[in-house]
């Protein structure tokens, strides 16, 4: 593979153009509360089993971006400690009796440096892979992320992790708003929701690719050799 060649992936509603260089695979809180049985995610009622049939597709496009020597971002949900970070909107959204900040079963929910606020280790970011934290469902709202893109000459993502129609989809708007082009592969997003899962790729594409492209990471897998 040609580091600054483009690349055309089939997707839809039409072929994807990445250059390896600057394109960028970002993983959206692959968090062990999402995602693990036990977290707070299945604390709520959730059937974490729809998140999870994600790990092995995003596990498998992982290595091999790695093994090409490109770049991966990752993120993760949560808020400070001290919850300064936290609207009382979000803590309150819902009406739950557990909320953000309380005690759940992997420590407190959603804080950073907890238990459950941390990546799964299927998919754990190495030293030289940037982790943005953020507090809100947009990977760019009160983050890094457009320095880190802007410092690295990244223009293009490949965007997985979950959920599909909220920080997956978010994100993807704030990047489309932003400039950067983002290709979803489907097999490697998730939610505990069916038909908002369907939705949430079919709002991307709509249009001529209103918000960005969709694809499979089989199409991927196949350009990364
Ligand atoms: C994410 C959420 N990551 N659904 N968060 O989508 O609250």
């Amino acid at each position: 593979m040609n580091f600054h060649e483009t690349i055309a992936v089939a997707a839809e509603p039409y072929p994807f153009e990445f250059v390896p260089a600057t394109c960028a695979l970002l993983l959206i809180d692959m968090q062990r509360d999402f995602l693990e049985p036990g977290g707070f995610g299945e604390m709520l009622g959730n059937d974490v089993s729809r998140l999870r049939r994600t790990i092995e597709p995003n596990r498998r496009l992982l290595a091999a971006w790695r093994a090409q020597g490109l770049q991966v971002l990752h993120t993760r949900e949560g808020h400070r400690p001290d919850l300064g970070c936290l609207p009382r909107s979000k803590k309150i959204r819902g009406r739950s009796p557990t909320t953000i900040g309380d005690p759940g079963p992997m420590g407190r929910i959603l804080v950073r440096g907890e238990l459950g606020h941390d990546l799964i280790p299927e998919l754990y970011p190495l030293p030289t892979e940037a982790v943005i934290d953020k507090p809100g469902k947009g990977a760019f709202y009160a983050t890094d992320l457009h320095a880190i893109m802007q410092n690295r000459g990244i223009r293009q993502l490949i965007v997985t992790g979950v959920t599909t129609e909220v920080c997956v989809n978010t994100t993807v708007r704030e990047a489309n708003d932003r400039g950067y082009d983002c290709l979803v592969p489907e097999d490697c997003v998730g939610s505990y929701f069916p038909d908002l899962h369907v939705a949430g790729l079919n709002m991307i594409k709509a249009q001529g690719g209103i918000f960005g492209w969709v694809s499979h990471s089989e199409h991927l897998l196949a350009v990364l050799q």
